[in-house]
């Protein structure tokens, strides 16, 4: 168990899609442990692999932050099986500290995945939770809340982040 470090904006395994897990076994359980615990540490509502500098399609979710256990999703290989409407509202990323913006996301998703124990689940969610799936499922593909912008605000952003990264994100 172990709190790792979020990668930021402009490290290469944020854009790039991630790989496929092959094979759920101890050490993926350990990945899922250690993302879980950085999420609570965050605080955030939400994970993916590559966050912590792992190129892999592993995400995690809790919007109740570990207050409520039941809330925990942790899924391996997750694919929409629906993305329907639209929503946009206020979302930041941890890996993105203090810019935020409002993507078009899906109002409604239905996610397939794999659980630690290598059982299919299907989730459903509307709100912040599709908008969650949909933040996290982007990040294995690599892409950030960013790339959902319009295209002004996308350029505008975008431009201020190059910045941000040669200067270094270190305050
Ligand atoms: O903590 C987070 N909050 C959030 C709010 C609205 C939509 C998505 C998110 S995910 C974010 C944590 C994060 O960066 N996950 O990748
Ligand atoms: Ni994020």
């Amino acid at each position: 168990m172990a709190i790792r470090p979020i990668v930021k904006y402009g490290d290469p395994v944020l854009h790039t899609p991630a790989a496929p897990v092959e094979q759920i076994d101890d050490s993926v359980r350990a990945l899922l442990t250690d993302m879980v615990e950085t999420m609570y540490a965050a605080p955030g509502i939400g994970l993916a692999a590559p966050q912590i500098g792992v190129g892999l399609r592993v995400i995690v979710i809790d919007l109740s932050v570990g207050e409520d256990r039941d809330q925990l999703i942790q899924l391996v290989n997750p694919e929409f099986i629906l993305r329907e409407g639209d929503q946009q509202q206020d979302e930041g990323c941890l890996s993105v500290p203090g810019y935020g913006g409002t993507p078009v996301r899906p109002a409604r998703v239905e996610v397939k995945g794999l659980d630690p124990d290598g059982v299919e689940r299907v989730y459903s969610g509307t709100d912040l939770l599709a908008r969650a799936f949909s933040h996290e499922i982007d990040h294995i593909d690599g892409l950030l809340f960013v790339d959902r912008l319009s295209p002004l605000k996308r350029d505008l952003m975008k431009r201020r982040l190059r910045k941000r990264v040669r200067e270094g994100w270190e305050t």
